[in-house]
């Protein structure tokens, strides 16, 4: 789009512009300094009480984190920081801690009485109450510890979007459709198309109704609207409603979503798959990628089965997410406004149904040696006219453009660790609440994000990528290389942490 060329910022100066109290201020900070300063830098803008919570909204009126990483902006498109809620006392203390911490002091009272000294047991849980009243403290939504509305974690249904206080999620959305449908008609500069075709594209620097126009542009440029009669308006209203069933969480959301289409069509360009699958399948592999994480919740698939939330019972505990995701998209597609698929034969529909449903249901991690070993031992004889062959390679491919995150640069990738292990760790906080398994990779207590990502990249990503690349030379240098670098900068930062771990008195 004109002018829409993303907003960069000097590494060394920081400039962000802000409302607060009706006034336009200006902030400027170090790029590499703390959070902790920088948070404080916008507290003393805002004359905030330490006990007050700061939220910060951007232009499109979703909550941005207050932190180094904050992009910079200008005067025109400034942020609004807003004191949203004094103090925890003016948010209910969820009624399941109140309960625990009254049972605690009179535990204590109890056993003081018998024993004449707070045994360890009772000191612990204290710091445990103590941690969680934190916690709530700084937790964004409140709605997240599914502890303040009764009953809605069971249905481990995702809060509500965190709208900017003077914008309801309907109105945020259609804000979202005026916008891509303005934007749709205007011509997408050259350089833009070049770069979407590529693993270094940054989602950060677009707002969603230009996501929502990128997508678009990823349909049109590999002629899927003329090969198969697709309305760009029926196109712009599946998107569109795409763009509504994903959930606004730490890490399975709408960007996700955008990343991992992206890097499905930077791949099928960089494979030169265009000339070696069918339009077909292609348009399998997009559309899978687009729905493959719809409606997600934030809780994982072992969170489903142990809490026997709706999902497990409805999948009988068989990939009771990607099973959803997949009929969400459906469910969209049965919406004849929003139907891409309805001027194809019914041959063209079952193939791509069929399709999409074993690439959705393939994005479930646990299948993960299965598909890979199958791939392992079609690769050295791979037949692209082999429907086998095909039908396996297509999985990998959503599967590689699921967890590509670490192949793009560390400042596009990092941000999406830090994502997912709030999301992470969002459900084990619930795990625990709910006296539920708590994964350890999972536990704020237990994981350490450097040693867990480079033994992710270890023993996850590189035998993934390693087997594409033997199939496709090319991705050496566009995937490979960048995860290669990954695992080097997460280990001098486990090393860094150790040394520092090791140093501490
Ligand atoms: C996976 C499964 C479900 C959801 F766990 C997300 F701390 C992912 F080590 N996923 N996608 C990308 C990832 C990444 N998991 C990890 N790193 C990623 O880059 C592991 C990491 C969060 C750990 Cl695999
Ligand atoms: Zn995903």
């Amino acid at each position: 789009m004109e002018g829409q060329t993303p907003r960069g910022s000097g590494m060394s100066m920081k400039i962000i512009y802000f409302m607060i109290n009706g006034k336009l201020e200006r902030a400027e900070f170090r790029a590499d300094c703390s959070a902790t300063e920088v948070k404080e830098l916008f507290r003393a803008a805002a004359e905030a009480e330490p006990h007050h919570i700061l939220k910060m909204y951007n232009m499109s009126g979703t909550v941005v984190n207050i932190s180094p990483r904050l992009e910079a902006n200008s005067a025109d498109s400034c942020y609004r920081l807003e004191v949203v809620a004094s103090d925890l006392q003016s948010v209910a203390m969820p009624p399941e801690l109140e309960k625990m911490e009254c049972r605690l002091h009179q535990l204590e009272r109890k056993v003081i009485e018998d024993m004449a000294k707070t045994p360890e047991i009772i000191c612990e849980l204290k710091n445990q109450v103590e941690s969680f009243k934190k916690k709530l403290e700084n937790v964004e939504h409140l709605g997240w510890m599914g502890l303040l509305r009764e009953g809605n974690h069971r249905h481990s249904k995702a809060p509500p979007k965190a709208r900017a206080s003077h914008l309801s999620v309907q109105e945020e959305r259609l804000r979202v459709r005026m916008k891509f449908l303005n934007m749709s008609s205007l011509q997408v500069t050259e350089e833009v198309r070049e770069h979407l075709k590529t693993p270094t594209f940054d989602n950060w620097q677009w707002e969603e109704a230009e996501m929502l126009v990128l997508l678009q542009v990823m349909y049109t440029d590999l002629d899927f609207l003329t090969a198969f009669q697709i309305e760009p308006e029926a196109l712009q209203n599946f998107l569109f409603e795409v763009y509504c069933h994903y959930n606004n969480i730490p890490f399975h959301n709408f960007q996700h979503c955008f990343c991992v289409t992206q890097m499905m069509y930077g791949l099928i360009w960089l494979t030169d798959l265009r000339n070696k699958l069918s339009r077909v399948d292609l348009l399998i592999m997009l559309t899978s990628a687009l729905c493959h994480d719809l409606d997600h919740p934030g809780y994982n698939n072992v969170y489903q089965i142990n809490a026997q939330t709706d999902l497990a019972l409805r999948y009988n505990d068989i990939s009771p997410l990607e099973n959803h995701h997949c009929a969400v998209a459906f469910g969209i597609l049965a919406k004849p406004e929003c139907n891409i698929l309805k001027n194809l034969s019914n041959e063209q529909y079952k193939l791509i149904r069929g399709g999409m449903i074993k690439c959705i249901l393939a994005t479930d991690m646990s299948r993960h040696n299965e598909i890979l070993n199958k791939f392992k031992a079609m690769q050295p004889v791979f037949n692209f006219t082999n429907k086998e062959h095909k039908e396996v390679l297509m999985k990998i491919m959503v599967k590689v453009s699921d967890i590509s995150n670490e192949a793009r640069p560390m400042e596009v990738a990092e941000p999406w660790l830090d994502c997912l292990l709030q999301e992470f760790f969002n459900q084990s906080d619930t795990e625990k609440l709910k006296g539920l398994p708590v994964t350890p990779f999972m536990d704020r207590d237990k994981v350490s994000k450097p040693s867990s990502q480079t033994s992710f990249i270890r023993f996850v990503l590189l035998p993934l990528f390693t087997e594409l690349t033997k199939l496709f030379p090319c991705l050496e240098q566009h995937i490979l290389e960048p995860v290669r670098r990954a695992l080097e900068y997460y280990s001098d930062m486990e090393k860094a942490t150790k040394e520092e771990e090791g140093a501490k008195p």
